[in-house]
């Protein structure tokens, strides 16, 4: 059976000998599991998602069903990376975060406007994000919207694990010609939203409006993140939208900061984040 190994190995620079080493076994085997002389097992698929920095389900994705996430910083452990992976009858994701990053993207959702706007997420928060999604989009976009905010939002939230030393809080003015937005945001394990946004127009590009609030919606609560979101004033929909974007990414890149003064502790008087006040 055809599988992925050899094409994840060769993303990470990694010859067959040096992913041995890491997995603890010989090139000669990594050979087999590439070729399918070895039977590709579960065990044999954590070792190897061990190795390269992904999902163990990585290696049996058929290649020409969904590209493949790169995996960030593979093996570098003082980034906070992580991988998801996302499939239901309605959508395929994959999604690959650096949070100490600078910015860079990949993000391919088959929807121009909302691509655009996480581009804008990721350039503004500095946070590297890889998104491949693959919806139905023939029935609309609500489905790839909001799964795509789930999947990011799981990947920030595993990324950031058990928010050691982060600074927490975030917020941010960001004004777009016209229009000014505000976002201020808990980086704490506890998931809500406040949503003051209204659009003058139903829809931007291809896209309804009304699904802007979908994806802050289930942005906030896989990450588990409180978050406000408030139009202060503004008339084009389209600032409107992308000073809510931005507002989210600079704020994310305050609150998930390393806070140098409490390295190493998590900033609760609880000691421990999420839960009830
Ligand atoms: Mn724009």
């Amino acid at each position: 059976m055809a599988n992925r190994i050899r094409e994840l190995r060769k993303r990470t620079g990694l010859n067959q000998n040096a992913l041995a080493k890491r997995i603890g076994t010989t090139s000669q085997q990594v050979s087999h599991l590439e070729t399918g002389r070895r039977k590709l097992t579960q065990d044999w698929m954590e070792r190897l998602a061990a190795g390269l920095d992904c999902e163990p389900a990585a290696f049996l994705f058929p290649a020409n069903e969904l590209p493949l996430t790169r995996p960030l910083s593979p093996g570098d452990p003082t980034m906070r990376t992580a991988n998801i992976e996302r499939r239901t009858n309605e959508t395929k994701i994959r999604v690959a975060v650096n949070i100490d990053g600078t910015g860079e993207f990949t993000v391919n959702t088959g929807i121009g406007f909302l691509d655009h706007m996480l581009e804008q997420l990721a350039r503004h928060s500095l946070i590297n994000l890889d998104i491949q999604a693959k919806g139905d989009l023939h029935i609309d976009y609500h489905h790839t919207t909001e799964d795509t905010g789930i999947a990011i939002g799981q990947a920030v939230n595993k990324a950031l694990g058990d928010l050691s030393g982060i600074t927490r809080y975030g917020s941010a003015l960001i004004p777009m010609d016209e229009t000014l937005s505000r976002v201020s945001l808990d980086v704490s394990g506890r998931p809500y939203l406040i949503w003051r946004v209204e659009f003058s127009r139903p829809k931007l590009g291809e896209m309804d409006t009304e699904l802007f609030k979908e994806w802050f919606q289930a942005f906030s609560q896989a990450a588990g993140i409180t978050l406000h979101v408030d139009n202060l004033y503004g008339q084009n929909s389209h600032h409107i939208v992308e000073s809510c974007y931005k507002g989210l990414a600079r704020a994310l890149r305050q609150a998930v900061q390393i806070d140098p003064r409490k390295a190493d502790t998590v900033p609760s008087t609880k000691g421990v984040l999420g839960g009830s006040l």
